[in-house]
């Protein structure tokens, strides 16, 4: 018996010899020559091991056991095992890019910044633009604030701005911070609902803390649901300061105002890119940088002189307030320009550690509580999300000028410092002391700008703070008819998703303070009593303060003034069958390319559709994989005959209702037209061309005419036409 098993054995040990070589790995030693020449080089365990196998794990025989000896399989499911590290606490999902900074003009008279001191001069940057709420998975078009932090790599030391796209925060103090993203996260029982705000705690926190309402006005207005991370602006949102080489200070708020215009989206249309296409803002900024169009900024400033402090019926160091650009001129002092995606998304966008507190000389903290507060949490997030004290050295984070120090050691430690002196002062170590000579002026170091603080200790807020209703009222009389319908259609979608009527109740009590027609029309519908000013002043934390004379509107919270715009990057899409104006199609497509945008040719299947010459047009996408939602605007060409058979598909009709309802540009010709009316969108009576609901072009003729496409060019530079009338009745 043994010995016939001892012969089986063998067989097998054979057998197994001959399978692992017909199975294709080459013999020990040697390295596979069919691999692409780009990826030739030997694999290598992390120590640098060449292997030859990276198929198969080692085993007693083909179908034995794994052995556990087996170091190469080990290390790498070990390596994969520790893929991921803790997705940031807030801003979790986010996309980045790398550029430069350039400054327009000699910034000396204000500040000592050398990154802003010579017109012309570049700074490389690396920009990351995030949601707050929604985990590192979630969708990009959630309503919520975007993030907008920059790093800029100065010759000085890496400068942060980590602001957002909203001017002013939900709290005033930072020990609130982690309540509030308790309050906005899922709801820790259940985890439900993802990066959303329409769940009771979120609104239970923010209607118990009436300082936020002026940041609420604008997380439901439309600023919240950007159409592009390229069309949003940035803000510094604290007021920081400046200081010029003679040490004089000023109050500075920082702004990014995009080239492209600012732009939202329709909600029910970023609902529906959440599922269509998750990575709708990443992909567009991508496909922007990819493409030759780099998303560009002007940066701006509002200074304000230090004597002039008290100017204002508000308080500067308080961050629900904004400074209005009609009391304060926002000055463009440079640009910023993201040219370069990044070659890798953890090493890069994942890792990059942002933090207010890394300044450079000539830029300083102001004392918002706010801040102060930031000050402390971002190096304490990196240490526990990229797992130590040395993030610094990762290579995104490196700043791009000598950096020395004697801080040592800790975990993954990168640098190899040498010599015995880990201290200064020191005479061991050749007498060298890193240290700049604290004298003021350019190249001379960071100092803290001197201020006489002789002050009781307290744990309260200033009274200065107790406004909380005025910015917001400001806010809601500065925005145009339709951006008001739409603030208002978004406080009712969130406060609807409430399970706890008591709570829709506080906050439209709360709005009675902001503005009575305001609370009455978001309460409407809700369910709930008439709103009741008197009623919100008894809950603890209401301070009231009476609107001071000077809420005027400000025109520049309104974003209609910044278009129309420009129409480079705009995507069109086409709609096609069989039977096409090919030639008409061909004109279009030519002045939007000529214009900057894009189109798609986009038809029920993949393939060819015969046009009207009996000559084949190929087909880019299909109505189901890229819905209406993607696209900027549309366009019907005529289909002569055909025209009923593309409306006889669901799919075709509901993506032009659904642009149309969207207010998205919709432009048609020949039998086109004539679908639109079929569609009960407009009637085409005139012969030429007609604009009967606003941003919708019309060709009733076979040939288009010659304004046509300067027509439809013109509707898409106006982005979305938001006073089209009717569209309640619109079935998409
Ligand atoms: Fe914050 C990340 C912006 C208040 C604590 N914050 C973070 C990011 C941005 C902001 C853009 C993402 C940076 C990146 O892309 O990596 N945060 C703001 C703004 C605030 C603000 C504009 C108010 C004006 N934040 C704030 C407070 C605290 C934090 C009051 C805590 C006291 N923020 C953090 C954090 C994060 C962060 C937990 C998460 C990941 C990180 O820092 O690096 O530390």
């Amino acid at each position: 018996m043994a010995k016939k098993s001892d012969t089986t054995a063998k067989k097998q040990l054979a057998q197994d010899k001959v399978n692992f070589t017909a199975e294709g790995a080459p013999p020990p030693g040697k390295v596979a020559t069919t691999a692409p020449v780009a990826h030739a080089q030997p694999l290598t365990t992390n120590q640098g091991l060449a292997f030859p196998d990276n198929h198969n794990s080692l085993k007693a025989g083909g179908r034995g056991p794994t052995l556990l000896e087996d170091f190469i399989l080990r290390e790498k499911i070990t390596h994969f095992d520790h893929e991921r590290i803790p997705e940031r606490a807030v801003h979790a999902r986010g996309a980045g890019a790398h550029g430069f900074f350039e400054v327009y003009e000699d910034m000396a008279e204000l500040t000592k910044a050398g990154f802003l001191s010579t017109p012309g001069m570049q700074t490389p940057v690396f920009a990351r633009f995030s949601t707050v709420a929604g985990s590192r998975g979630s969708a990009d078009t959630a309503r919520d604030a975007r993030g907008f932090a920059v790093k800029f790599y100065t010759a000085e030391g890496n400068y942060d701005l980590v602001g957002n796209n909203i001017p002013v925060f939900f709290i005033q103090d930072a020990i609130k911070f982690p309540d509030l993203i308790h309050a906005v996260k899922p709801e820790p029982h259940n985890e439900i609902p993802q990066a959303a705000s329409a769940h009771d705690t979120f609104w239970d926190f923010v209607t118990l803390m009436p300082e936020s309402t002026h940041m609420l006005m604008w997380v439901m207005s439309d600023r919240a649901i950007p159409r592009s991370l390229r069309m949003m602006e940035g803000f510094g949102v604290h007021t920081f300061k400046l200081v010029n080489a003679a040490g004089v200070a000023s109050f500075v708020k920082f702004h990014w105002k995009p080239t492209l215009g600012v732009h939202a989206l329709a909600w029910d249309e970023a609902q529906k890119l959440a599922g269509k296409d998750a990575d709708f803002h990443r992909r567009d900024l991508w496909e922007a940088i990819e493409a030759g169009h780099f998303p560009e900024w002007e940066l701006g400033v509002q200074v304000v002189p230090e004597e002039d402090e008290f100017r204002f019926s508000f308080d500067l160091l308080d961050p629900t307030k904004l400074l209005p650009e009609e009391l304060v001129p926002v000055r463009r002092i440079g640009r910023m320009v993201l040219n370069r995606n990044p070659d890798n998304y953890f090493a890069e966008t994942e890792q990059v550690a942002f933090h207010p507190g890394h300044l450079v000389p000539g830029i300083d903290f102001s004392n918002d509580p706010l801040l102060q507060g930031r000050l402390f949490s971002y190096t304490d997030t990196q240490l526990s999300r990229l797992g130590g004290a040395n993030f610094h050295a990762l290579p995104i984070n490196q700043p791009k000028c000598p950096m020395h120090n004697f801080q040592r050691d800790g975990m993954h430690r990168q640098q190899v410092n040498t010599g015995r002196a880990a201290y200064e002062p020191n005479t061991l170590a050749a007498g060298v002391e890193f240290r700049a000579d604290g004298k003021q002026g350019p190249g001379q170091g960071f100092t803290s700008v001197p201020e006489l603080l002789e002050s009781p200790k307290l744990r309260q807020r200033s009274p200065s703070f107790d406004d909380h209703f005025s910015q917001a009222r400001m806010f809601w009389i500065s925005q145009s008819p339709a951006e008001q319908d739409h603030l208002v259609a978004a406080f009712q979608f969130e406060l609807s998703k409430l399970g706890t009527p008591a709570i829709r109740q506080r906050m439209v009590d709360n709005l009675a303070h902001v503005d009575a027609e305001l609370a009455a029309r978001v309460a409407a519908p809700l369910g709930i009593g008439a709103p009741d000013a008197q009623a919100a002043t008894q809950w603890p934390g209401f301070r009231h303060a009476p609107h001071p004379v000077d809420v005027v509107a400000s025109p520049a919270l309104s974003m209609l003034p910044t278009g129309p715009g420009s129409v480079a990057t705009r995507q069109v899409a086409i709609l096609v069958c069989n039977g096409v104006d090919a030639t008409a199609v061909a004109a279009v497509q030519q002045a939007l390319a000529a214009a900057g945008a894009s189109s798609k040719i986009i038809s029920a299947a993949l393939g060819t559709v015969e046009v009207a010459d009996g000559d084949h047009l190929a087909v880019d996408c299909t109505l189901v994989t890229t819905p209406s939602v993607v696209f900027d605007a549309v366009y019907l060409p005529c289909l002569g005959v055909h025209a009923a058979a593309l409306m006889a598909n669901g799919d075709a009709v509901h993506f032009v209702l659904e642009a149309y309802k969207h207010c998205k540009p919709i432009a048609a010709s020949g039998s086109g037209a004539g679908l639109l009316a079929s569609l009960g969108i407009t009637m085409p009576t005139d012969p030429g061309v007609a604009q009967p609901q606003p941003g919708v072009v019309l060709a009733t003729a076979g040939v288009l005419p010659p304004g046509f496409a300067p027509a439809f060019l013109q509707a898409i530079a106006q982005h979305r036409h938001w006073d089209r009338h009717g569209l309640a009745t619109v079935p998409a």
